[in-house]
Formats: structure tokens, sequence, C-alpha cells
């Protein structure tokens, strides 16, 4: 009898747990995260140029429910609305990230005035009700004419053009804006790219370029990563010899990163995982923190992995001011002993020698949200907080993404789909865990970002997946219902 009128008491007052703001470090910043090309819509908008993302999505079949994202939820014209949600919940930041194409509809050459402005809109918006705005300079949305005009990341012309981009946003915004990420997830955007084709622009090789015309998996996917490490490099570099001493910001990119258990004890399977983590994590991060990228990759890749030279390598080590990780997952990673597959796809996943999957002996590793690939395993965030802490000396670290996904369906009605239990579960277990890696093992991490303010369009998934604490009616105008997770915030927040 206790333990239910506990239940239905918990219940009602949403007390998952005792955590509460005050739980963690004096400082520590709260906030939710969005993109431009998944938030915005009015894409032919006030001079904004196209991007790899709208000639992706309106190519027939690479969307699952054939959706594109020319409204989206139509942030460009509702921030002001929208701030408002996230200033009701007690939130102190926002992330959000800069379309490229709206600054520069070419890429290159001309300032867009009318884009300026609605970033200069946004950002007063946000420090009006004083919330500090984190700013994504690329969330995979390149204008479609370097693509055109060079192939984009594959060229190192790339790199001079991303940093003129990069500098006229600190000259317009670095007055306000204080927390700049170069990128968002190299590493998704160069294999789903790239490697297995499923993002824009929808290259590889797989499979004999079934899926793909161009392409080549075991080249491309390397290449990418190599001109984008450079280009953070040189922002970097920009940012710390011109704005920094005016402008007093920092600078860090953010990282995909699936925490992987080594799905047996053995000696095997435990390098596997370590060798999983270099491909992904290490591949980055590596780079950016001792100039170089892993020996693991050194010796499987080959004459396949770009050099860097001395001076590059000069500019790369100690780029970063924090290191931003978007954690949602974690997979189990075994010794892969066969080569079948790497014949078969001869891809940059084969090389890393290790199969991550979210199963062993046919069993899950977590609950499973709606995506595919999310199965939910809090302690993961505790277990990789560590594995940064011990490899990489401890930076400072921000979550800039962490949350999961319902499925879409017109079959549930809004009120059934707003009372998101799972969610709440969901945050309260990671923020648990977060606070154990920051309390008790010493992790130096000063920040969290939901996964999202808003349901939004989720890229090749479409409108199927709902990732929002605000719940969006695309069949009603795109009206903003609070889901429950929403009050166990705000509660979370403004409680004492
Ligand atoms: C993040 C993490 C994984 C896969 C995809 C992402 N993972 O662990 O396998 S993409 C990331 C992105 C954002 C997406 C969001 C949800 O930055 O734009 O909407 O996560 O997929």
């Amino acid at each position: 009898l206790v333990a239910l009128v506990v239940a239905v008491v918990c219940k009602i007052q949403m007390c998952f747990s005792d955590i509460s703001r005050a739980s963690f470090p004096k400082g520590f910043v709260f906030g939710t995260a969005s993109s431009a090309f998944q938030y915005e819509g009015a894409v032919k908008e006030d001079g904004r140029g196209p991007t790899v993302w709208d000639t992706f999505s309106h190519s027939f079949g690479k969307i699952s429910d054939f959706s594109n994202a020319d409204v989206a939820v139509d942030h460009y014209h509702r921030y002001n609305e929208d701030i408002q949600l996230m200033k009701d919940m007690g939130m102190d930041a926002y992330r959000f990230s800069i379309a490229w194409s709206r600054i520069f509809p070419n890429g290159s050459g001309e300032i867009n005035q009318a884009g300026v402005d609605h970033y200069n809109n946004l950002i007063n918006a946000l420090l009006a009700k004083e919330i500090e705005p984190y700013v994504t300079l690329y969330h995979w949305d390149l204008p479609q004419v370097l693509e055109d005009k060079y192939n984009g990341w594959l060229s190192p012309q790339i790199i001079n053009d991303f940093a003129t981009y990069a500098e006229t946003c600190f000259e317009k915004f670095g007055d306000r804006v204080k927390n700049w990420i170069t990128f968002n997830e190299p590493h998704t955007f160069a294999v789903q790219g790239y490697d297995v084709g499923l993002q824009a622009p929808g290259r590889c090789s797989i499979l004999l370029h079934l899926f793909c015309r161009a392409g080549n998996s075991a080249r491309e996917p390397y290449i990418v990563a190599h001109n984008v490490l450079l280009s953070h490099a040189t922002v970097t570099d920009i940012y710390r010899k011109k704005y920094k001493s005016k402008q007093r910001g920092s600078v860090g990119i953010s990282f995909d990163v699936i925490w992987f258990e080594p799905a047996t004890n053995s000696t095997e399977d435990i390098e596997a995982a370590q060798r999983a983590q270099d491909f992904q994590l290490g591949w980055f991060i590596e780079p950016l923190i001792l100039g170089d990228y892993p020996k693991s990759m050194r010796s499987r890749v080959g004459s396949r992995l770009p050099e860097f030279s001395k001076p590059e390598a000069a500019i790369l080590k100690g780029s970063l001011d924090f290191v931003g990780i978007n954690y949602y997952t974690t997979f189990y990673a075994r010794h892969n002993s066969s080569s079948t597959i790497d014949v078969l796809l001869n891809d940059s996943i084969a090389d890393s020698g290790a199969i991550t999957l979210p199963f062993k002996d046919g069993k899950a590793i977590g609950d499973k949200a709606n995506s595919i690939w999310l199965y939910i395993v809090p302690q993961g965030i505790r277990s990789l907080m560590n594995y940064i802490k011990q490899k990489y000396g401890n930076p400072l670290v921000l979550i800039t993404e962490n949350g999961m996904d319902d499925a879409n369906s017109q079959l549930i009605s809004i009120k059934n789909a707003l009372k998101d239990e799972k969610r709440i579960k969901y945050h309260n277990d990671h923020l648990i865990n977060l606070l154990a890696a920051i309390k008790e093992d010493g992790c130096n991490v000063r920040g969290y970002f939901v996964w999202s303010l808003l349901d939004n369009w989720e890229w090749a998934s479409g409108y199927t997946s709902r990732f929002g604490l605000y719940f969006v009616d695309y069949n009603d105008k795109l009206k903003r219902y609070p889901k429950d997770s929403v009050h166990w915030f705000k509660n979370l927040l403004t409680s004492n």
C-alpha cells in the first residue's frame, strides 16, 4: 500500500527522483538544441540559397515518408513564440545552428543582409529573455553551390570558404554570442553522407553503387573528415588571433558518440570496443587534442588516411575550448573475425574490424525508442564521461544533445501523445548518471542540452520521429503543445 501511495503521489508530482537544479554544480547550464534545416522552413525566403539537404530531400525515395523540410516547424517565423516556450521551462540556454546559405547564398562572395538580420533578431530575442545562445556554424546544410563547384567537403578549397563564413559570423554576432560550435557530428555526416549514402550528399560505392551513383566508401569519408578537421582548426585559430581578446568567447565542436560495451570479456572484444571508439570519437578528437589520428586508424586504414603536415598538426593540437558530446545510446562491440563484410562492402565502417550492434544473444541492450538505432542505456553516459576524462585529460565537456523519440502515429490522439513518461524517465536517468560522473567521478561536465525543444524534421526519417519536449501538430498549423516532460523539466529547473 505504501508503495502504491508513493507511486501515485510521484505520478502526480512527477518526482521520479530527487534531483533538481540545485543538485548540479553552480553555473551548470541547461538548454535545448535544434538545427536550422530541421526547424526553420522558409527555404526560399529572404534570399536563402539552396543546400545539399534541399537537393537530397527533394530526390525521390531518400526520405522515408517522402517529406521535405520546406516548411519544417516554421521556426524561422515563430522563433519568438518558441523562445517563450524555453523560458516557460526555465531553460538557461538555446543551441541552434546558422544556415550558411542564409548568410552566403552562394557559399562565398556577397553577404545576404536579410540572413544576417534574421540571426541578429533571433539572438537579440534570446538575450532579451536571458537565454544564452550556443551557436553551431555547420549542422549539415552545405550551400549547394559549393557541392556543384568543387564537391564540397571533398575539396580542400572548402577550408577557405568555411573560414570566411565563420569569420563573418564572429564579426556580425560575436559581440553577443560567446559559445561557438564549429561542426555538428562530423562523424555522422562523413559516414552517412559518403560511406553508406543515407544522408546528403548521398555518395557511396558499397554494393556496387546500387544505392549511389557516385562515391568511394573506402576513401571519401576520410577525405571529408580531414577537410572538416582542418576547417575547424583554421577557424579556431582565426578566433583566437583576431576575436578572442575582445569577444571573450569559446570555440568547441559536437561529436556523436555511441558508448561501446565489449560484447564479452575476451581480450579480442575489449580491443574491438576500443577500436570502434577510435574510429568514431578518436578519429576527430585525437587530431584536435593530440595533433594526429589514433594509431589504430593509421595502421588499419594505411595510405587511405590523409597525413597532416607539421604546421597543420600544430594548429589542430589544442584547438578546442570545450568538447560537445551528443549522447543517445550504447551498443555492444565484438571483434570481426571474418573478412566477408570487409570484402563485400569495402568501406570505412569495415576498417575498424569491429562489429557494433545493440543486441547480444538475441537480447537488446536496453529499451528501444522509435529510431532503429536508439536503445536506452543511461549508464552509458557515465561510462563515456569517465572514458573521456581518463583518455583525454578531463577536458571541459558539454552534453550538446541527449534525448529520445516517439513514433509519429496518426492512431494516437494528441492527448495521449503528450503523456511521455518514457521520455521523462530517459532524461531523469541520464541526468542521474551524469551527476554521478560529475560528483563521484570528477568529470568536468558543465552543461546539458535536450534534443529537442520541439518535434521536428528528422533527416531521412522525415516527420516519422518525434524528439520534442513540445508536440507539434502537423495537421493543424504546427501548433505546439507541452508534453508531460515539459512540466517535469520546469519542475526540475524552477522549484527549490
Ligand atoms: C546522433 C547520434 C546517433 C545517430 C544519429 C545522430 N547515434 O548515436 O547513433 S544525429 C543527431 C543530430 C540531430 C538529430 C538527432 C537525433 O545532431 O540533428 O536530429 O541526433 O537523431
